[in-house]
C-alpha cells in the first residue's frame, strides 16, 4: 500500500481537568508521536495537532469541587499539560485550547452550517434536573449504576468501567453529582443530531469500507453500535460553560462538549495555517485520529456523521484507538490518585524520557488492555536498553577508538555486507509495521538490530582478529560494518527513542544514510544507565502513599463510643434551626454569637466556629440544634443550645443541615 503525501494527524484532546498520566500517554500521545516522527522521516508533509478540551462537565465539576472557576481550572492544567508534553518531547505543530476565540468561532460556524442545512431536529424532552442546584444534569453531572456492567459510579454519558456510552435515562438509581439529590424531570428544548437517519443514509456504508482498515477492536465496537441501531443524540446542553449555541431560542445553552471538542482539531489547524482547508477538505490529505478506546464511538460515528452532514470535509482514514493501560494490576484512576503522572516522572527521572517511551511502547495496549509495573519498567530498561542497545553501541565505539584511531575505518570490498542487507530488510519491516500501527512489534524489530549487531561483534571477535595475520584490515572491515549498523539503528529508532537517536547520530557524525570512511567519531558516552532498586522502591512507596491516603483518613477516625439505649437517645431534643443573626464575640477569637430561630423561639447560641466561618456567611443557614442542653455561660453570654457539626480528620467543619430548606423547629429523630 503506498502512503499518500499529506497527512493530518490528531491526538485526542485531553480534558484540562488534571495533569496527564501514563494511561493518556500510552493511549494516544506516544503512538501518535511515533507515527508522526515516522511519516516525517519518510519525507511526508505532516500536520500534527492537539490541545486541551476545556469545556464539558469534567471541568465544571472539578471547579465546583475546588471552589474555583472553570477558567482557573483550565488555565492551570493547560500549562501543566503543555509543559510536560514539551519536556517529554512530543512534537505538535499546534497544541491549542478549546476556550480560544478561534475555536468558539469555528465550532459556531460548524453548528450554524448544520442548522441552516436543517440537519438538526429540534425537540422538547424531559431531562433530569437538580432542584437544589437549580440546574439540568447532563453527562457527568449525573451518576448511577451502569445498566451494562453494574458499576456503581457510571456517568450520565459513559461508564468508565466497561466503556459503554450511556444517556442519563439509562442509569439505575440516578443521583446528582452536585448535591447527591435524586433528580426530577423537567422539560427543555435541545437540538439533536439524527444519528438514526445518518446511519442509514451514510454510516452503514461508510463504516463497511473500514473492515480491513481499522483494528478489529475498533471496527468491532463501531459495528456493535450500528447493530444496536443509533438514536438521535442531543448536541446542546443547558449549562453555562461551553460554546454558546448560535441560534435563536437557544440563549443560555451551550454545545455538547463532544460536539465542539473534535472541531478543536479543525480550529487548531486554522490557528496556525492559512491553508487549513488543504488539510481538511482536500481529498488528497489523509486523516488519522489517535485516541483511547473510550473515545471510539465519537471518532468513528459521531464526528464522521457531523463531517458528512456538513459536506465540505474529509473523513478519517485511520482511527487507531488503543485499549486501556493498567498500573500494578489495577485500573488507573485520577480520583483515587492511582497513577504515574507525566510531570512527576520527568522530575523523578530527569533525562530518562526515552526510557519511558521505550517501556510504554513495549507494553502499549494496542489490541488489549495491558499493565505497567515498576519492576517491569526496571527490568526492561536494565535488560534491554542498557544490556543490549547501550552495551552494543558502547563496544563498537570503544573498539573503533582503540583499533581505528577514532575515525570510521574503510571497508572497500564491502566485506560482510550481507549483515547490513539483513538489517536493511529489518528496517523495511519496521516501516511497514509502523504504518500498520503495530508499534510494539516494530520496536521489537528495532531492538533486534542491536541484537544482530551484538552477535556480529561476538562472532567476528575483533579483539582476536587483530592478532591474526592481516588483522588490522579485517578489524577495520568489522568495525566499519558495525558502525554502519549503529548508524542504521540511530535512524530507525528515531521515532521510538528520539533522544537516543540524536545522541548516537552526534557520536558518529551521521548525516547521510551511510558513514563515510575517514569520518570522525566522538568519544563514546553511555546511552543508558541502570535503574537502581532504590528508585523503583521510591516509586512503589509513592504509589502506596497515594493509595493509602484514603485509607489513612479512615484510620484517623475516632473509635465508636459505647452503646446507649434508645431511651438515652430520645432524651435529646433535636430540631431544625435557622441562623438569623451572627456576630463575633469580643476577646474570644474562636467564638461566634448566633441567634437561631428554632420555630418556637429564637435562641442565643455560642459556637466555637469563628475560625471556620465568617458571620455574614451564616445568615440564613440551617442546621440541626440540640435544644435541651443545659445553658452555659461563656464570656458573660449565656449559650442555650448547640449546633451540630461534622468534623473531618483535617479539622474541617460542616453543618449538619437538612437536605433542603425546612421548617425551623421541625423535630429531628
Ligand atoms: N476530552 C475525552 C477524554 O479525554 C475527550 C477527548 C476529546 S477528543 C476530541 O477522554
Ligand atoms: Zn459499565
Amino acid at each position: 500500500m503506498t502512503q499518500p503525501q499529506r497527512h493530518l494527524v490528531t491526538c485526542a484532546l485531553p480534558y484540562a481537568n488534571g495533569p496527564l498520566h501514563i494511561g493518556h500517554i500510552a493511549g494516544c500521545f506516544l503512538p501518535s508521536d511515533i507515527y508522526v516522527r515516522h511519516l516525517r522521516s519518510m519525507g511526508k508533509d505532516v500536520l500534527f495537532v492537539c490541545g486541551t478540551d476545556e469545556h464539558g462537565v469534567p471541568i465544571t465539576l472539578k471547579a465546583a469541587n475546588e471552589g474555583i472557576t472553570p477558567q482557573d481550572v483550565v488555565d492551570k492544567n493547560y500549562d501543566i499539560i503543555k509543559r510536560s508534553l514539551e519536556e517529554w518531547g512530543v512534537k505538535f505543530d499546534n497544541f491549542s485550547r478549546t476556550t480560544r476565540p478561534i475555536h468558539h468561532e469555528t465550532a459556531s460556524d460548524f453548528f450554524r452550517t448544520l442548522y441552516d442545512k436543517n440537519v438538526f431536529s429540534e425537540q422538547v424532552t424531559e431531562q433530569f434536573y437538580d432542584e437544589k442546584a437549580d440546574q439540568f444534569l447532563a453527562d457527568r453531572y449525573i451518576t448511577g449504576e451502569c445498566p451494562n456492567c453494574g458499576f456503581a459510579e457510571a456517568y450520565g454519558d459513559q461508564c468508565e468501567n466497561c466503556g459503554t456510552t450511556l444517556s442519563p435515562k439509562e442509569l439505575i438509581n440516578p443521583k446528582s453529582a452536585l448535591t447527591g439529590n435524586v433528580p426530577v424531570k423537567k422539560e427543555t428544548r435541545n437540538w439533536f443530531l439524527p444519528l438514526d437517519k445518518l446511519q442509514s443514509e451514510f454510516l452503514n456504508d461508510w463504516v463497511a469500507t473500514k473492515k480491513e482498515v481499522w483494528k478489529p477492536h475498533v471496527f468491532g465496537q463501531c459495528m456493535s453500535w450500528l447493530n444496536d441501531g443509533l438514536k438521535p443524540r442531543a448536541m446542546t446542553r443547558d449549562l453555562n460553560w461551553g460554546v454558546p449555541v448560535p441560534v435563536e431560542g437557544a440563549e443560555g445553552k451551550v454545545m455538547y462538549v463532544w460536539f465542539d471538542a473534535p472541531i478543536g482539531y479543525i480550529s487548531a489547524t486554522k490557528e496556525i495555517r492559512d491553508d487549513w482547508k488543504d488539510w481538511w477538505q482536500n481529498p488528497e490529505t489523509e486523516m488519522t485520529h489517535f485516541l483511547g478506546k473510550d473515545n471510539i464511538v465519537f471518532h468513528t460515528i459521531i464526528f464522521p456523521a457531523m463531517l458528512h452532514a456538513h459536506g465540505d470535509y474529509n473523513l478519517p482514514t485511520h482511527v487507531p484507538a488503543n485499549e486501556f493501560l493498567n498500573l500494578e494490576g489495577q485500573k488507573l484512576s485520577t480520583s483515587r490518585n492511582h497513577a504515574v503522572w507525566l510531570h512527576e516522572y520527568l522530575e523523578d527521572f530527569p533525562g530518562k524520557e526515552d526510557e519511558l517511551r521505550y517501556v510504554l511502547t513495549s507494553i502499549m495496549p494496542e489490541s488489549k488492555d495491558s499493565d505497567f509495573s515498576w519492576s517491569d519498567f526496571q527490568a526492561r530498561v536494565n535488560n534491554e536498553l542498557v544490556a543490549i542497545v547501550g552495551n552494543w553501541v558502547n563496544r563498537v565505539m570503544v573498539l573503533s577508538h582503540k583499533f581505528c584511531d577514532g575515525v570510521v575505518p574503510a571497508n572497500e570490498d564491502r566485506a560482510d555486507y550481507t549483515v547490513i542487507e539483513e538489517v536493511d530488510a529489518v528496517v523495511k519491516r519496521v516501516d511497514a509495521l509502523v504504518e500498520k500501527f503495530s508499534f510494539r512489534e516494530a520496536l521489537t524489530e528495532t531492538i533486534n538490530i542491536a541484537r544482530t549487531g551484538n552477535k556480529y561483534l561476538q562472532d567476528t571477535a575483533p579483539w582476536h582478529a587483530i592478532k591474526e595475520e592481516g588483522g588490522q584490515k579485517r578489524v577495520e572491515e568489522i568495525l566499519n560494518v558495525s558502525l554502519q549498523l549503529v548508524a542504521r539503528f540511530a535512524k530507525v529508532c528515531e521515532a521510538f527513542l528520539p533522544n537516543t537517536s540524536q545522541k548516537i547520530s552526534a557520536m558518529v557524525h551521521l548525516s547521510g544514510a551511510e558513514l563515510k570512511a575517514g569520518g570522525p567519531l566522538e568519544k563514546p558516552s553511555l546511552l543508558f544507565e541502570k535503574i537502581e532498586d532504590e528508585q523503583i522502591q521510591n516509586q512503589l512507596d509513592k504509589l502506596e502513599a497515594q493509595a493509602s491516603a484514603n485509607q489513612d483518613v479512615r484510620e484517623k477516625l475516632e473509635p465508636i463510643k459505647p452503646t446507649i439505649t434508645f431511651d438515652d437517645f430520645t432524651k435529646l431534643d433535636l430540631r431544625v434551626g435557622t441562623i438569623v443573626e451572627a456576630q463575633k464575640v469580643k476577646k474570644a477569637d474562636k467564638l461566634l454569637q448566633l441567634l437561631v430561630d428554632i420555630g418556637l423561639e429564637k435562641r442565643t447560641i455560642l459556637s466555637g466556629i469563628a475560625q471556620h466561618f465568617s458571620p455574614e456567611d451564616l445568615i440564613g443557614k440551617q442546621a440541626v440544634v440540640v435544644t435541651n442542653l443545659a445553658p452555659r455561660k461563656m464570656r458573660g453570654v449565656e449559650s442555650n443550645g448547640m449546633l451540630l457539626m461534622a468534623e473531618n480528620t483535617e479539622g474541617e467543619l460542616v453543618f449538619v443541615s437538612p437536605e433542603k430548606e425546612f421548617l425551623p423547629g421541625a423535630i429531628v429523630r
